[in-house]
């Protein structure tokens, strides 16, 4: 089938007006947010119902064509954009919700609907959605299941693979795979939507998801924390945890981050005079938690030294509290302005070149030191280089942001994915492997676990249409 053939048959399937041949209409599906991954898409199809999804599929298998499922293109490893050629299969149409299920606290929604959207119909139920990230406002849920997103609230309510209570999918020969009910309990065999869930768009295009939903937390207060280092912030949390249920978010970020958003957004800086490291709180419940927090930092024990982990002198009493300076928030706008410092990062990052981006988790113990010695190593490969560090510290996970190194030259992401293996962490601890870190997979996964997932590829999707060149590549993924 020629390319012409292929996009009339795909116009007859979901209407001319949603297949965008014009390379315009195409570019904003070709590049990802960082701006790093990029290639020519043959064409953009918008199907709109599952069943025009499965014929899309049948088409281009059938054209011989590989797709590249997109849903708010939000990712963040490439694996959404096309390298070049592919049919670009945006799911951001099916968007449909449905009624909350308020005895069983589910809903279901199509793959197109966006965070935010899901998040508003949720409340509207007085419920609310487990999982929430900075780009709420175009990441759809499709995607967010596809990459097993984690987010902000990981360490309360678990990443997306534990909201998901059912899924429908279109495999690559076109067959729909479909569990809805949401039943609680359901034994019967291999749990498909959990294999989907982080499959990254390699094993089925998802088209409806089920979804959990938690119970709303009205009452907030937001804390940031100014502290001398990671693990000062570290003793901080570990210390607090036990007398803090309502605790659903722990961010951390660094000075230069911080000036960076102050930069970026024209926000003034949190406290009078900067700081090293920065731990942003947030608790919620049915009732205020504002008492809870405050209690909880005026009597937590200090916890250990941070610097007798690393056997050096102690920098502060042994009954001194690390918190050099707080500031605390229960209105919305006071917790929308902390919460700015944290969340703005992302794009400062991205205004001020493109990053290369590393997003990794590693053991607790390890955390504080990776962070110290990440910047030396970084500093020594790349003189210049400037590293911006943030991150979940209640999931172990930071966002290693390298700016000033040219994009192909991968010479930085190796040295730091081998030091987060070798310290005992992944190569990916939320965003997934994508494009970005394909060439590092068997740094964190053995040659039995990539064999079992190129065996359940090479079964649901023997030609290879869905996503090639994404979490697997049969020539690359093995022997490095
Ligand atoms: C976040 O936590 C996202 O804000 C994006 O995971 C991280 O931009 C990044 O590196
Ligand atoms: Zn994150």
């Amino acid at each position: 089938m020629t390319g012409d053939a292929l996009a009339g048959r795909l116009r007859d399937i979901v209407g001319s007006q949603h297949v965008l041949t014009d390379a315009d209409l195409k570019a904003g599906y070709e590049t990802d947010w960082t701006g790093r991954f990029q290639g020519k898409a043959r064409l953009v199809v918008r199907p709109s119902r599952t069943n025009e999804v499965a014929a899309v599929l049948v088409a281009c298998a059938e054209a011989g064509v590989p797709v590249v499922p997109q849903g708010g293109n939000t990712g963040l490893v490439g694996g959404s954009v096309p390298s070049g050629g592919e049919v670009v299969l945006s799911v951001r149409r099916l968007d449909e919700i449905g009624e909350v299920d308020a005895v069983a606290g589910q809903v279901t929604a199509g793959a197109g609907v966006t965070l935010a959207t899901l998040q508003a119909h949720a409340r509207a139920a007085r419920l609310d959605f487990g999982v929430d990230i900075p780009a709420r406002d175009s990441a759809t849920i499709g995607g967010m299941v596809a990459t097993n997103a984690g987010g902000i609230h990981v360490m309360r309510f678990g990443h997306m693979r534990q909201q998901v209570a059912g899924i429908e999918a279109v495999l690559a020969d076109g067959s729909i795979v479909s569990r809805l009910s949401g039943l609680q309990k359901d034994n019967s065999g291999y749990d498909l939507a959990g294999l989907l869930a982080g499959s990254e768009g390699t094993l089925a295009v998802i088209t409806k998801v089920r979804l959990r939903l938690v119970p709303q937390r009205p009452h907030r207060v937001v804390a940031l924390l100014a502290l001398g280092d990671t693990a000062a912030a570290q003793d901080t949390l570990t210390a607090l945890r036990p007398g803090l249920p309502s605790l659903e978010a722990a961010e951390i970020f660094y000075r230069e981050g911080v000036e960076l958003v102050c930069e970026h957004s024209g926000l003034l800086p949190p406290f009078a005079e900067p700081y090293p490291c920065y731990l942003l709180l947030e608790c919620a419940g049915r009732m205020d938690p504002a008492t809870e927090l405050i209690e909880a930092l005026e009597t937590s024990p200090p916890g250990p030294l941070s610097a007798s982990r690393e056997g050096g002198t102690p920098r502060r009493p042994a009954d001194a509290s690390p918190i050099l300076d707080t500031a605390v928030a229960t209105d919305r706008p006071g917790r929308e302005r902390l919460w700015a410092y944290r969340e703005l990062h992302t794009s400062a990052i991205n205004a001020a070149g493109i990053p290369h981006k590393l997003d990794v988790s590693l053991p607790p113990g390890e955390l504080a030191a990776f962070e110290r010695d990440v910047r030396a190593l970084v500093a020594g490969a790349a003189p210049g280089a400037r590293v911006i560090l943030f991150g979940h510290l209640g999931d172990g996970n930071l966002h290693v942001n390298i700016l000033g190194v040219p994009p192909e030259d991968e010479t930085v992401d190796d040295l730091v994915l081998r030091m987060v293996a070798e310290r005992g962490g992944s190569i990916s601890a939320e965003h997934g492997i994508g494009r970005a870190k394909l060439r590092w997979l068997s740094l964190t996964r053995s040659e039995a676990d990539i064999a079992a997932m190129r065996a359940i590829k090479q079964a649901v999707d023997p030609s290879g249409i869905l996503n090639p060149g994404v979490l697997l590549n049969t020539a690359m993924d093995c022997g490095r």
